[in-house]
């Protein structure tokens, strides 16, 4: 049994609950460029374009519900007797609404709003505009959705960095390994002797990294590791 555990999540653990992928071969990116989106540049350019390409994933989620992975991970957190940290690439918020409470937003959540001016952040939940008014400062114009873009320093590096030094077993879940720093954990836990697991539909970009690896659906292999897991 492990006495420290850190996962790390991707967009995959939310495929089976209805929520599209980035990379697969009908996933995000294939219908929008991630620079007009995903980047400050591109926010600068067309404000209202990055407004409405999140307000659209924000209303999207809210008809899907949490699935039997985020299920599986929320009860080893609760179960699990030693350290644990859940570490999510998603700005969905089914882990949460699953249960899980030790967790960071890396990518931050799209039901958050940053405030260019002030730097305040609000939850979000409605229509993000350029009409959009603070609630901590009163400017209108200044707001973003709290996630970060490609370029922008992902959030809590610092806690996920001494979580991955201490850690003795890494799962990496539905994520392909292609958007860094978050695909080179998997080197860090290495590093610290971590025993270091992928589960996934296939093969990530990573997936050599990985002492081992189950494929197949998260619904299916996450809840069935988990039990292993506890049950050893
Ligand atoms: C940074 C916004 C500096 C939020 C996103 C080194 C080399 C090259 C480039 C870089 C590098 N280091 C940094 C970079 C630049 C860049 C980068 O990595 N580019 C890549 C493309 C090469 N990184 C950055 O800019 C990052 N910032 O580096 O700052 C820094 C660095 C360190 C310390 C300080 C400063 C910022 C990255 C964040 C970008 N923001 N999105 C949003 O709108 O969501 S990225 C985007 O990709 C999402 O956040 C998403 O979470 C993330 C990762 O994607 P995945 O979750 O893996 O999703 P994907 O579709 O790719 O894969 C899904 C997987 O699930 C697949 O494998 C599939 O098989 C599997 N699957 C599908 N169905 C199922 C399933 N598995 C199980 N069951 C199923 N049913």
């Amino acid at each position: 049994m492990p006495s420290a555990i850190v996962i790390l999540t991707g967009a995959g653990i939310s495929a089976e609950s209805g929520i599209a992928t980035f990379r697969d071969p009908d996933g995000i990116w294939s219908k929008v460029d991630y620079r007009e989106v995903a980047t400050p540049q591109g926010f600068a350019a067309n404000p209202a374009r990055v407004h409405q390409f999140y307000n659209w994933r924000r209303n999207n989620v809210r008809g899907f519900e949490p699935n039997a992975a985020h299920a599986a991970l929320a009860r080893l957190e609760r179960d699990f007797a030693g350290e644990f940290l859940l570490v999510t690439q998603n700005v969905d918020s089914l882990h949460e609404r699953a249960g899980s409470q030790r967790l960071i937003h890396m990518h931050g959540q799209h039901d958050k709003a940053l405030c260019n001016a002030c730097g305040g952040r609000t939850i979000w939940h409605d229509e993000m505009s350029l009409a959009s008014r603070c609630p901590c400062c009163e400017e209108v114009g200044q707001m973003r959705p709290d996630v970060v873009w490609f370029g922008e320093t992902p959030y809590e590096l610092d806690r996920i960095q001494a979580a991955l030094r201490g850690c003795d077993l890494f799962v990496s879940i539905g994520t392909s390994g292609n958007v860094y720093p978050a695909a080179g954990f998997v080197r860090e836990a290495r590093a610290a002797g971590a025993r270091t697991v992928e589960l996934n539909l296939e093969p990530s970009q990573g997936a050599d990294l990985f002492h081992e690896a189950e494929h197949g659906p998260a619904t299916g292999i996450v809840p069935a590791f988990v039990e292993r897991l506890l049950g050893a």
